[in-house]
């Protein structure tokens, strides 16, 4: 058989002090940490659009990268990618994928010969999937990409292209259901809007949650066991995107009933986008019960667009692998790379080391956040900085005991409190963090 990365092995778990490119130093798929393999943990997943298809094109340039498998005809070149994209998760030990609709397939002259490329396509996908036990995370749909959705999908002021994306998504669904994928995603591509002189932000947010309620119902019609996810971003392409940030997202989810059956992808670089910490996004997720996937990524902090970068940022990632652990880990959910290589670095085995080092760098950060949970100096910081919750009155603000009147009296009683306020002794915790992670 055809490979497509003929100079690459099968890398292997060589330990910390190896300096061999082609090796993890940290990720060892099934060393047991924390009760369960680092496979489990970790849950990593490759997506198809940037390791298959992005060649690097950007506002100022071609692309740098080759991406056509040695494939000329798109039907081809799909079959290419779909064989290239097995036999890499083969060699790097990664146990899921994610795709859109028209990552895998090309589009044809009409919506029923896209979709007849799609059945085509996905019957290679079933097969490789068996060959090489591998499992669909989610699958999406594009419905950004295309001129007819210049004013977004279901957002679109205009119903015929409400009811196009609806086409899409349905048959991305059954696609994503025949291929046992668990989850199915939505990002909302162009979902938002440029300017509010045109706009009827009303309607667009209620044909939105009305097009989200349709595929879940479909979806689940369908057989999609796990959850539908919706993917928090607060700019690009939209001037606003209305999946701001994950306090947005769990808005919108109540309003429109939909908190039973989605919860949140939540992605690095899109966290850093909104203002926040990827921490904040994660933790924001946790409270209201919809963390849910990680799109494993991380943004430059001096530039303001979304750069996608692979995530080697370790001190980050033990940030974000602590709130994975405090939320009980990935149920159905993982660590999707949607990240991608520079544009200058832009050889088939630049792709096999930003995989290497985005899951190096994701072992290291769940190492060390184990090591922190396990020495328990944070978590109990926490809770004893909260203990006066725990009696007294503050067992009565807690149950709902209280008053303002009650409160008053408590208050006048004590005549001032100020004395009974700790330091927040945020220093010392940097500190021994640093040391309990490099110890
Ligand atoms: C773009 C998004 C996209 C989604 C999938 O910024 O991150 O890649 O993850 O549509
Ligand atoms: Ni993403
Ligand atoms: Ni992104």
């Amino acid at each position: 058989m055809k490979e497509y990365f003929p100079n690459i092995p099968k890398i292997a778990y060589e330990g910390p002090k190896s300096r061999n490119p082609y090796a993890f130093r940290y990720y060892n798929p099934d060393e047991i940490i924390a009760g369960k393999p680092m496979r489990e943990h970790l849950r990593f997943a490759m997506a198809y659009w940037h390791t298959l298809c992005a060649d690097g094109t950007d506002m100022f340039g071609r692309g740098t990268a080759n991406k056509s498998f040695g494939e000329s005809d798109p039907m081809e070149h799909a079959y290419a990618k779909a064989y290239a994209a097995f036999e890499l998760m083969d060699k790097l030990s990664i146990d899921y994928y994610c795709f859109h609709d028209r990552d895998i397939a090309p589009e044809g002259k009409t919506l029923a010969e896209t979709n007849a490329n799609l059945d085509k396509v996905a019957d290679l996908l079933e097969e490789l999937q068996k060959k090489y036990n591998k499992k669909l995370l989610w699958g999406t749909a594009n419905c950004f990409n295309h001129p007819r959705y210049m004013h977004g999908a279901g957002t679109s002021p205009y119903a015929d292209v409400f009811a196009f994306a609806a086409a899409q998504i349905k048959k991305a669904i059954e696609i994503t259901a025949r291929l046992g994928g668990t989850n199915y995603l939505f990002w909302g591509g162009r979902e938002g809007y440029e300017t509010l002189l045109n706009t009827d932000m009303g309607l667009e947010l209620d044909n939105l949650a009305r097009l989200l309620t349709m595929a879940r119902d479909y979806g689940r019609k369908m057989g999609i066991k796990g959850d539908f996810y919706i993917e928090p971003k607060p700019k690009e392409p939209t001037k606003h995107q209305y999946d701001f940030d994950a306090a947005t997202c769990v808005a919108f989810l109540q309003k429109y009933n939909l908190m039973d059956d989605f919860r949140l992808n939540i992605e690095g670089n899109h966290a850093t986008l909104a203002g926040h910490t990827f921490q904040h996004e994660l933790a924001v997720a946790r409270i209201n019960g919809v963390f849910g996937s990680i799109d494993a990524n991380q943004g430059d902090y001096l530039l303001g667009w979304d750069t996608d970068q692979f995530p080697t940022n370790v001190y980050e990632n033990t940030l974000v692998m602590m709130e994975v652990l405090r939320a009980g880990g990935f149920k159905t959910g993982g660590l999707n790379f949607d990240a991608k290589c520079r544009r200058g670095s832009y050889t088939p085995e630049d792709i096999v080391l930003a995989h290497i080092a985005g899951m190096d760098g994701y072992a290291q950060g769940l190492r060390m956040a184990v090591k922190l949970q396990e020495d328990g100096l944070l978590d109990n910081f926490i809770k004893e900085r909260y203990a006066s919750y725990e009696s007294g009155i503050g067992a009565d603000i807690v149950s709902g005991k209280a008053t303002l009147e009650s409160l008053e009296a408590y208050a006048l009683s004590k005549g001032e409190v100020v004395d009974s306020v700790g330091s927040g002794r945020q220093e010392y915790l940097e500190m021994q963090m640093n040391a309990i992670m490099f110890e």
